[in-house]
């Protein structure tokens, strides 16, 4: 049985590899799908974590924007090419899903910081030669006839300029349909995992919010431990790709209760929550509050504040 599925294995790799078919399974079925020809950008790379923490090595993550799974084998991509024309090239054998994220990863490390749903969102290369500098490097993805599919030239002066500290965050990609190499379509994943291997940008999307709004809901709520509306969300659309977050609740006499949020690195679209508890960590009296939210936006240097009434109702 065993020397079978060996057989079977290796017959539908040479299968995949000569008529660069895609061959992946569907609850224990395979299915096969010729590669039409896959145009420059149908892949996108998505996202680059070319420095990380330390006891970690460098990953990069792309997107099929097609309807259909691809074939990656024979693929490679390579960085920056010295003057000489020196490159570092990797080869890659796998398969990527319609409309799905594919973590390449240059060894395990990366799967004691992130987790997946499944090992169809990565691949572990093993390569030694696989690396990115951190101040500037290049990522180029090619297919297996040499066409360039996509290629991204990354500074690290496309992070967040608000953010001191960028070591072990990566640069995601805002939107997978706007360009490559535009400094505008890139900036630092505000996951506080550092970075969303296999799956969506934190920064993700593909609209520009224009307005401000801010939601808080349930409200009122009740802290009291009941189980039922003990914690407020407080939900913020801003007209930013990321913003630096300070979220404070003051009684109605102007005092402050509580700090939620100090100047913490977030997605454009974010959320916070209240649990009703001031900052000396005692239950707020009954009555109305005031969240008093400021939002600064590092890369547009743009400012803004909102103020919303809370509620924190209770049995008397
Ligand atoms: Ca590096
Ligand atoms: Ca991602």
């Amino acid at each position: 049985m065993g020397k079978r599925v060996c057989i079977v294995s290796v017959s539908l790799f040479l299968l995949s590899a000569i008529a660069h078919v895609a061959i992946y399974s569907h609850s224990g079925i395979l299915f096969f799908a010729p590669n039409s020809e896959v145009s420059a950008c149908d892949i996108v790379i998505n996202e680059i974590m070319f420095d990380p923490l330390s006891g970690q090595k460098e990953w990069f993550e792309i997107y099929n924007r097609t309807g259909s799974a691809v074939s990656l084998n024979g693929w490679s991509f390579h960085d920056r090419p010295t003057a000489s024309g020196r490159m570092k090239t990797c080869h890659l054998s796998c398969t990527i899903q319609p409309e799905s994220f594919l973590c390449i990863a240059a060894d395990s490390s990366l799967l004691e910081l992130f987790s997946f749903y499944s090992s169809d969102q990565y691949v572990i290369l093993n390569q030694a030669s696989f690396s990115f500098n951190n101040d500037s490097d290049a990522v180029v993805l090619c297919d297996a006839s040499g066409k360039t599919i996509d290629s991204v030239a990354y500074s690290a002066n496309w992070h967040n300029p608000g953010l001191r500290d960028v070591s072990g965050r990566s640069l995601e990609r805002i939107d997978p349909d706007g360009a490559s190499n535009s400094s505008n379509n890139w900036s630092t994943c505000s996951d506080p995992a550092g970075g969303t291997p296999g799956r969506a940008n934190s920064l993700f999307r593909t609209v520009q919010q224009t307005e401000k709004t801010v939601t808080v809901s349930p409200n009122p709520f009740s802290p009291d431990g009941d189980g039922f509306e003990d914690v407020c969300t407080i939900k913020f659309k801003l007209p930013y790709v990321s913003a630096l977050i300070t979220a404070r609740i003051f009684d109605v006499k102007g005092r402050l209760v509580r700090t939620i949020a100090n100047v913490r690195y977030s997605s454009g679209n974010g959320e916070i929550s209240w649990d009703g508890m001031d900052d000396q960590n005692r239950r707020a009296r009954i009555g109305v509050y005031i969240l008093f939210l400021e939002a600064s936006d590092a890369q547009s240097r743009q400012y803004t504040t909102s103020k919303n009434a809370i509620v924190v109702a209770g049995k008397l």
